[in-house]
C-alpha cells in the first residue's frame, strides 16, 4: 500500500459519512418556456439549490420543451430520464388524472401543508407518477378565457376555443368546440384563424406575443394556477438527508414567494390594456353564475374519476 492510498483510507476513517458523500447533481426541465412567467420560479429554484447546495446537491438546468415536448415530460420525471421537472398538472393527467384538482383550489399551499392536503397530494403523485411532489408555484392566479371575437353573454356555441384539462370541463359546458394543445402552439394557431380564444391565467400573455392575436378578455377568472416540482421518486429516495434538506428548504423559499403574485396579476391585467385587450365583464349574477358553473364543472369530472378522493381533496383545497 503506498503512502497515497493509506492516508486516503485514513482520513475516509475519520471523516464522518456526510463529508465524504458526493454532491449529486440532478437534471431539470421545464414544462414552459425558459424565462417566460411559469418558468421563472422554478429557474430561481434552481439558482437558489446551487448556491445552498454546493457540495450537497446541484441542479443542472436542461431546457424547456425544446428538451422535452410538454406533454411527455410527465412521462420523462416518472422514469427517471428527467430528475426534476417544472410541471402543471394538466399536462400530467395521463399519469395523476385525479392531479385536476389541484387547480381547483381555494386556499394556499401553506395552508395545504398545515391541513395535510400536500400530503394527500405527495401520496398520489408518489403512487400513481413515481416522483416526489416537491413543490406549488401559481398560488393567487387565476385562469381567464381570451377571445378574437366578442360575446355578450358566457356562451360559447360556434366558437373553438385552445384548451388543456384545466378548462376543458368548464368551457364543454359553455358550449365550445375544443382543441387541445401546449402552450408553444396557441401563436400559431390564433395568426392562422384555427381558434377564436384560448384558455389561460392572467399572467403571461405578452410573453410569446399572444396580445397581438388577442382582443378580448372575459372576467371573472376562475381557479387557481398549480405549477409544481416533480423529483423522480428513486433519484430522491436515493439522496442524502443533507441534499433532501436543502431541497425542502428552496421549496419553502419559492413557495413564499406565491404571495406576490397578487401584485403581478394587477400590473399585468393593466399591461393587457395597455397593449389594447379590452375586458369582457360578467358581473352581477351572470358573473355568479360562470363562476359557479366553473367550479361545479370541475368538481364533477374530479368526482366522475374516484368520489371518494375527490371528497377528501375537495374537503382539505377549499376549506
Ligand atoms: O393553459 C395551459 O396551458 C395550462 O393549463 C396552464 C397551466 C398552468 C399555468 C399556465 C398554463
Amino acid at each position: 500500500m503506498n503512502r497515497l492510498t493509506s492516508a486516503l483510507i485514513a482520513a475516509a476513517l475519520v471523516a464522518p459519512s456526510a463529508a465524504i458523500a458526493q454532491e449529486v447533481t440532478l437534471r431539470g426541465v421545464t414544462a414552459f418556456a425558459t424565462g417566460t412567467t411559469f418558468s421563472r420560479p422554478f429557474e430561481a429554484f434552481v439558482e437558489r439549490v446551487n448556491e445552498t447546495g454546493a457540495g450537497v446537491v446541484q441542479i443542472e438546468y436542461v431546457g424547456g420543451p425544446e428538451a422535452v415536448p410538454t406533454f411527455e415530460l410527465g412521462n420523462a420525471v416518472s422514469s427517471g430520464i428527467v430528475d426534476i421537472a417544472n410541471n402543471t398538472t394538466a399536462f400530467y393527467t395521463n399519469l395523476v388524472p385525479l392531479g385536476d384538482a389541484l387547480h381547483l383550489a381555494t386556499n394556499t399551499i401553506q395552508e395545504q401543508r398545515e391541513n395535510g392536503c400536500f400530503d394527500m397530494i405527495d401520496a398520489l403523485h408518489q403512487e400513481q407518477m413515481n416522483v416526489k411532489y416537491l413543490a406549488r408555484t401559481g398560488d393567487n392566479i387565476q385562469f381567464y378565457l381570451y377571445l378574437t371575437k366578442p360575446i355578450s353573454t358566457p356562451d360559447l356555441n360556434g366558437l373553438t376555443i385552445r384548451t388543456t384539462p384545466v378548462y376543458r370541463a368548464f368551457f364543454e359546458t359553455l358550449g365550445a368546440t375544443l382543441v387541445t394543445t401546449a402552450p408553444g402552439e396557441v401563436y400559431t394557431a390564433l395568426e392562422r384563424g384555427a381558434i377564436d380564444g384560448y384558455g389561460w391565467p392572467v399572467q403571461g400573455v405578452m410573453d410569446l406575443g399572444w396580445d397581438e392575436q388577442t382582443k378580448y378578455r372575459v372576467d371573472p377568472g376562475f381557479y387557481q394556477v398549480d405549477v409544481n416540482f416533480l423529483v423522480n421518486l428513486d433519484a430522491w429516495n436515493g439522496l442524502s438527508d443533507a441534499a433532501k434538506a436543502v431541497l425542502e428548504e428552496a421549496a419553502i423559499w419559492t413557495e413564499a414567494q406565491n404571495a406576490e403574485n397578487i401584485t403581478i396579476n394587477a400590473s399585468e391585467a393593466a399591461r393587457q390594456a395597455e397593449a389594447g385587450i379590452e375586458v369582457i365583464s360578467f358581473d352581477g349574477e351572470v358573473g355568479e353564475a360562470y363562476l359557479a358553473q366553473a367550479q361545479s364543472a370541475g368538481w364533477a369530472s374530479i368526482e366522475a374519476i374516484d368520489a371518494e378522493k375527490a371528497a377528501a381533496l375537495k374537503a382539505c383545497l377549499t376549506e
